[in-house]
């Protein structure tokens, strides 16, 4: 049982300068949560709603204040005081209090601020770590035992990258190593000698996009997925044992009038799956996100069913973490894996709902950062104490994105616990 003390909110600035929601939440105890919310570029449709003021004088009209006042005026005076038996009383509370379905009215990211900020308060109540209170959230009793495998951005396009190149991410998957740390020393490997094969091919320097992945102009998707196999041999490893590829293929983002628009003749949904298979026989891709549009139902089950299994069939804007979404896809046997973002659905026990019903049916979860992200580290408890089988942070470089990393780091050598297969 906690009791909220005080709640407090700051309008703060995301990693791409724009605003976004920061909240301290006070416990009468005495233990102070602080959480800082994402915001992400290439949305999926049925995202709950991120709460922008709107005003074109002041951040184009991303300001936070409208979200920040929420927390500040309705919420702390409906939660102020209130006996909270855990997070999902509070965040019961929060949805109640909105009363929308996509969290329209207060805002996704007052509400994901406010849970969050709540379970730091109540880990440090409780005196345990993080992840291990994200691990009760997610299932009371239930114990983290393993650290995620990161999985992390090479080399951008997409709406990260202004569109050089229609797909979106190409990460690295350190498959060989057995600890974070030894993920994270050939991750830097393989970045390092794509920053050089950049700099010869296409005479760039590093410069990077929105989550610190190169991004030359590619000629192709195929140009993309092919430096990135140089890289991985040009650092000293075998591409597909020691070091595979991950794709986001984004593909709602290049997908209008039912075909998908990858550069070259349109293609029909069949067309996209033959060429997605194509890539999967040239390329060493462990896990494929997003290679059909978020409306394309009806073929995630042919892409399944083509894939078999040889890489994991994750969804990201198709499933958007929702619950409603993953039930469907799941009877209908249309991905093997979820993406999980706690803001696209809005509040920790969504997440952790939407989760539990991934792994129960025996998918993979990868757990994912947005392209928007801040300072704060609470992605990597989270990803530690669900289990996520991935993570997903974007580069190795850039603060933002190093948060999370380093944490990992800390949590591996406080635990000496094993990474993920
Ligand atoms: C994605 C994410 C992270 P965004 O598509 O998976 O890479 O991007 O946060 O822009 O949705
Ligand atoms: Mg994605």
């Amino acid at each position: 049982m906690s009791m909220i003390h005080s709640l407090d909110a700051l309008e703060i600035l995301d990693s791409r300068g724009r605003p976004t929601v920061r909240t301290t939440c006070a416990l009468t105890s005495g233990a102070v949560g602080i959480a800082s919310v994402p915001s992400g570029a290439s949305t999926g449709a049925a995202e709950a709603l991120e709460l922008r003021d709107g005003d074109p004088s002041r951040y184009r009209g991303l300001g936070c204040r409208k979200a920040v006042g929420h927390i500040r005026g309705e919420i702390a005076h409906a939660l102020v005081g209130v006996e909270m038996n855990n997070q999902s009383t509070l965040d019961r509370a929060l949805i109640a209090l909105d009363g929308t379905p996509n969290k329209s009215r207060l805002g996704a990211n007052a509400l994901l601020a406010v849970s969050v900020a709540f379970a730091r308060a109540q880990a440090a109540e409780q005196g345990i770590p993080l992840y291990q209170h994200f691990a009760a959230i997610h299932t009371p009793g239930r114990k983290a035992d393993s650290l995620p495998r990161p999985t992390i951005n090479l080399f951008s396009g997409g709406k990260h990258a202004g569109g050089q190149v229609p797909i979106q991410d190409v990460l690295v998957v350190p498959v060989a190593a057995q600890t974070a740390d030894e993920a994270m020393a050939t991750t830097y490997a393989v970045y390092q000698a794509a920053a050089d094969l950049t700099l010869e091919k296409y005479g760039m320097r590093a410069l990077t996009a929105d989550e610190g992945g190169l991004a030359p102009p590619f000629a192709d998707a195929e140009a993309m997925l092919g430096d990135a196999v140089a890289a991985i041999e040009r650092a000293g490893y075998v591409p597909g044992q020691e070091v595979a590829l991950a794709l986001d293929v984004a593909s709602s983002h290049f997908y209008a009038d039912g075909r998908y628009h990858l550069g070259g003749e349109p293609l029909d949904s069949a067309g996209m799956i033959r060429h997605l298979l194509g890539w999967l026989e040239r390329y060493p891709i462990v896990s494929l996100e997003d290679g059909l549009a978020e409306e394309d139902w009806a073929n995630w089950p042919k892409l399944r069913q083509a894939i078999d299994g040889h890489a994991l069939v994750l969804g990201d804007d198709f499933l958007c973490t929702n619950p409603a979404r993953i039930r469907r896809a799941i009877d209908a046997g249309a991905a093997d894996a979820l993406l999980l973002k706690v803001n696209q659905i809005g509040t920790l026990s969504e997440a952790a709902e939407s989760s539990r019903m991934a792994q129960a049916a025996g998918w993979h979860v990868t757990v994912s950062a947005r392209s928007g992200e801040t300072e704060d580290d609470w992605l990597a408890d989270l990803a530690v104490g669900w289990s996520g089988g991935h993570l997903k942070v974007g580069s190795i470089t850039q603060s933002e994105r190093l948060a999370k990393y380093n944490r990992l780091l800390a949590i591996e050598a406080e635990t000496g616990w094993k990474m993920a297969g």
